[in-house]
């Protein structure tokens, strides 16, 4: 089965629902790839591209504060509203991680839905992938390469609870590369996001939250975000860590 979940919300009620059936079932999926291509997983796999060593995603400022005081060393980075976090290093913008910033650095990032979708999906998954338009051919020839995946979720960020237009289109993406290697289940969320990729076939960033960034003035950041295999890159979250691997 190739199911979608349209926000990562979603995921916290898929756990209660398997939770109450299979109680003995603790990670459902065999694999799950996370995208928020606005923009925290298109920062991300910038980040580890440019040579981070990690990043480290966490869900709230609190706890980001505390593991920079106990790791001054590390960058911190994250963003509220779409704004740079005050008394953060970084902000939320691809352009911010470059080379000469994250090179061998750890980061430490908190974002407002893509940090935290990260760590929903490893409650139900037992390996995380992150996806953006950035890496798109990567992650789908990872997916379509082992036939130990029969069960693989794809979960979109969404934007506060709801769907957003941007993350659907990257999971539409990843649906219609996989199906072409191999035949899957599809749940009712994958045949829609499959639908509206096969009618767009390239990004389109004018959904609210593109607009928003827009307004604030990070035109270039949606002109980048938009980069279909940008870079050749799979990122993995494993043991609290993003790291990449290929
Ligand atoms: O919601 C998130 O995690 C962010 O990626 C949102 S923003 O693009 O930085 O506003």
């Amino acid at each position: 089965m190739l199911y979608t979940f349209f926000n990562y919300k979603e995921v916290e009620l898929f756990e209660r629902k398997i939770d109450s059936e299979v109680p003995d079932v603790i990670k459902y999926f065999d694999i799950s790839v996370v995208i928020d291509v606005l923009r925290a997983t298109s920062t991300i796999i910038t980040a580890l591209s440019n040579g981070a060593t990690c990043v480290i995603p966490v869900s709230d400022i609190a706890q980001a504060l505390s593991l920079k005081y106990y790791n001054p060393g590390y960058l911190l980075g994250g963003e509220r509203g779409g704004q740079k976090i005050e008394g953060f290093d970084l902000g939320n913008s691809p352009f911010e991680y470059d080379e000469k910033t994250v090179k061998e650095k750890t980061v430490i990032l908190t974002t407002t839905n893509g940090t935290s979708s990260i760590l929903s999906a490893s409650r139900i998954a037992q390996k995380v992938l992150l996806a953006s338009f950035l890496n798109l051919s990567s992650v789908v020839n990872m997916l379509s390469g082992y036939d130990a995946y029969t069960n693989i979720a794809i979960i979109c960020a969404g934007n506060n609870g709801e769907a957003s237009y941007e993350d659907i289109q990257v999971a539409g993406a990843i649906i219609f590369g996989i199906v072409r290697k191999r035949s899957h289940r599809l749940s009712d969320s994958s045949i829609i996001a499959l639908k509206l990729w096969e009618s767009l076939k390239r990004p389109d960033f004018s959904g609210e939250h593109a607009h928003r960034l827009r307004e604030l003035g990070f035109e270039k950041d949606l002109e980048f975000c938009q980069m279909i295999d940008h870079f050749r890159l799979i990122a993995k979250f494993e043991n609290g860590k993003i790291v990449k691997i290929g």
